[in-house]
């Protein structure tokens, strides 16, 4: 790399900004084969015409009839009645929006997710890996559509703003570039109501005002711009320029998980806090199994009566969701307090040191069973040995039926 590349390198970022084709009706086109090709609509039961209530969005198909988010399902209906009208299925949704969002935190870690089928990326740190911006952006689409079976529309810019322009610029299945230093002709052109924040209203009122272009507004006098609309005057001014310096803020994958009972009365007896442990354990398997997720330390975490608290965390050699190993660690540290000084409040399990890679990375990095089983031997037969043998007994013969709040 010439000293040249490598300062410009170091200068301009590379945000992608990713957002999903017509999310909802593109899932029920993947979940019901029959509605693919056909006008979809996800919304408002339209009651042949009668019905209240507005479209969430509508496929391609639906959209050349003038159909589009947000529109009375009324309205929907006169254009297009022999559309599929479909009520929204948000679980479902929800379910594909997360699986879009591990597939790209397997190539760029720094995501922001801004709404259920888009997110920012800062692909900076890890665009030399890949041939292009362009082969980075191509891949992330291939890889969504090959494991989804669902297309998105990308942009690829030096900033946030202009990747938000850009991913919507050649819907759907869109792969649209701004090169650094080309900030300007990219935007100038564009109607300013592809500008970020401007609605219908704001577009009419800039429109009277004379402007018709984002070039119009990046060419006015800065001072002008804000005599005309204030602050927002030259917010909207920077934008125009391409001046957008805003980081992602990636939220970043989860980091740990946890679930603790607080008691109606405190407790004062061991017996009934290793059933409640016990319980927690088994919860809590149950929702990091369902989730896909491992972890290595354990904590576990005790508030008195008095409202002072204490954890205790022990870190495992492998990454575990086994409610087993989970009672036996719990029950072994909360066995390091010794006798109970005084009545309990809350106890409650946290796992953390989480590999949160998706439900397929964990199978394809997963031992084979005898081995998670001698794992699971070893960690037991190791508790037995730290806290004796009633520890895993104990844990083992529990009965479940114990009131709790
Ligand atoms: P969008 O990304 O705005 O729309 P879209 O994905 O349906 O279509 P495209 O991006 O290709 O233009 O919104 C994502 C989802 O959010 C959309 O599928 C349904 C929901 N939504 C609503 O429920 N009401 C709305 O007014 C909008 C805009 C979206
Ligand atoms: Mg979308």
């Amino acid at each position: 790399m010439s000293p040249q590349q490598a300062k410009s390198a170091k200068t301009h970022r590379v945000i992608l900004h990713l957002d999903m084709d017509a999310f909802f009706a593109a899932v029920e086109q993947l979940d019901f084969p029959q509605y693919r090709g056909k006008p979809v609509v996800v919304g408002a039961d339209p009651q042949q015409g009668r019905g209240r209530g507005v479209v969430s969005t509508a496929s391609y198909e639906a959209r050349k009839f003038g159909i589009h988010s947000a529109m009375p399902i009324s309205r929907a209906y006169r254009l297009c009645p022999n559309a599929i009208y479909v009520r929204g299925r948000y679980t479902r949704y929800q379910q594909v929006s997360k699986q879009v969002m591990q597939i790209l935190r397997r190539f760029v870690p720094t995501i922001q997710q801004i709404s259920i089928d888009e997110a920012f990326l800062d692909a900076t740190d890890v665009v030399h890996l890949y041939e292009s911006p362009l082969d980075l952006g191509k891949k992330i689409k291939q890889a969504i559509q090959s494991e989804l079976g669902l297309t998105a529309s990308l942009g690829i810019a030096p900033n946030k703003f202009i990747a938000k322009v850009a991913s919507d610029l050649d819907k759907p299945d869109g792969l649209t570039i701004c090169e650094p230093g080309q900030e300007k002709a990219f935007l100038d052109p564009l109607p300013i109501r592809a500008l970020w924040g401007v609605g219908e209203k704001t577009a009419k009122k800039l429109t009277d005002m004379g402007f018709r272009t984002i070039g119009d507004i990046a060419n006015t006098p800065p001072e002008k711009m804000v005599a005309l609309l204030g602050n927002w005057g030259l917010h909207i001014w920077k934008l125009a320029n391409g001046i957008d310096h805003r980081p992602i803020i990636s939220h970043g994958p989860r980091k740990s998980i946890s679930e603790e009972t607080t008691f109606a009365e405190d407790v004062g007896d061991l017996e009934t806090l290793e059933q409640v442990l016990c319980k927690i354990a088994d919860r809590l398997s149950t929702t990091m199994r369902r989730k896909g997720l491992k972890g290595r330390t354990i904590t576990f975490k005790i508030r008195w009566e008095d409202f002072e608290t204490h954890t205790r965390s022990k870190t495992l050699p492998d990454f575990i969701n086994d409610a087993r190993i989970l009672r036996a660690v719990a029950l072994g540290l909360l066995h390091n307090f010794g006798r109970l000084e005084k009545k309990v409040r809350l106890v409650g399990i946290g796992v953390s040191q989480l590999n949160t890679m998706g439900g397929e990375q964990l199978s394809l990095f997963a031992k084979p069973k005898s081995r998670q089983q001698e794992t699971v031997e070893r960690l037991l037969e190791e508790m037995k040995t730290k806290f004796g043998e009633g520890v895993v007994e104990r844990a083992m013969h529990i009965n479940r039926e114990i009131p709790e709040k």
